[in-house]
């Protein structure tokens, strides 16, 4: 079995981890499983080669032999699900922990979106010092919830899963914001993630591309 995903030639964050292949990588690793990479430029994505694999000429893709995926939630499940350590083996605790990579990116991550578009594409418009600290609140509102309901825990449901995996990575587009600091649980929570040595693994592959230092083995 060949995995190859694809990630950005030159990623926008410099390597900081934000680009949506690092969740991917995160996972293959959390599951032990080798892939390769293949980098693509913006003009390449959206090019009738990478558009048959990504309908919308986005990173990452997924290619395992004769299976095609794209959507980093569909990605991580599909891991999830062939490969043991990223869901619980009881049927309803394995649900829930999907429930949570659901909530990952349906319910947390658009207001998340939302701030990365007012400050960046937004920025400059007459309105934007009024929107953002609107955008703000709603993600206050999110985290404050989330936070109500990890409380004390490790992870969300009982052992870490592809839920935390998939909320860690949405989480973390927020340390530049300082919002994270407000909830210290959640920070903590962050922090967790990225000691996980697979985390580390996936971050340090993803900033040799930026760097040109691909660790060995790769
Ligand atoms: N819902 C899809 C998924 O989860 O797979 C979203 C995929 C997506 O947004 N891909 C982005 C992309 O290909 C890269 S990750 N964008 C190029 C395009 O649309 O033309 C998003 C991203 C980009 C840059 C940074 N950054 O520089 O900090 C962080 C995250």
């Amino acid at each position: 079995m060949t995995v190859t995903i694809t990630a950005f030639e030159r990623s926008p964050d410099g390597g900081a981890g934000l680009a949506r292949d690092t969740r991917v990588r995160w996972a293959l690793e959390e599951a032990g499983q080798h892939y390769e990479v293949r980098l693509v430029s913006f003009k390449a994505m959206k090019e009738p080669a990478h558009v048959a694999l990504h309908p919308f000429g986005q990173i990452p893709t997924y290619e395992e032999d004769d299976l095609a995926l794209f959507e980093t939630g569909a990605i991580v499940f599909h891991i999830a699900e062939r490969h043991a350590g990223l869901l619980p083996d009881d049927a309803n605790a394995r649900d829930r922990a999907i429930a949570w990579m659901f909530a990952a990116v349906n319910t947390v991550e658009p207001p998340i979106l939302d701030l990365v578009i007012a400050k960046i594409v937004e920025g400059d418009k007459p309105w934007a010092k009024d929107r953002l600290p609107l955008v703000m609140d709603r993600i206050r509102e999110r985290l404050k919830q989330l936070s109500a309901r990890l409380g004390d825990a490790e992870w969300l449901e009982g052992g870490f899963s592809a839920g935390d995996l998939m909320m860690v990575s949405v989480l973390l587009r927020l340390k530049p914001s300082g919002l994270l600091n407000e909830f210290p649980n959640l920070a903590a929570y962050v922090a967790r993630g990225e000691t996980r040595p697979a985390y580390k693994r996936a971050f340090d592959a993803q900033l040799a591309v930026f760097t040109g230092n691909p660790p060995p083995g790769r």
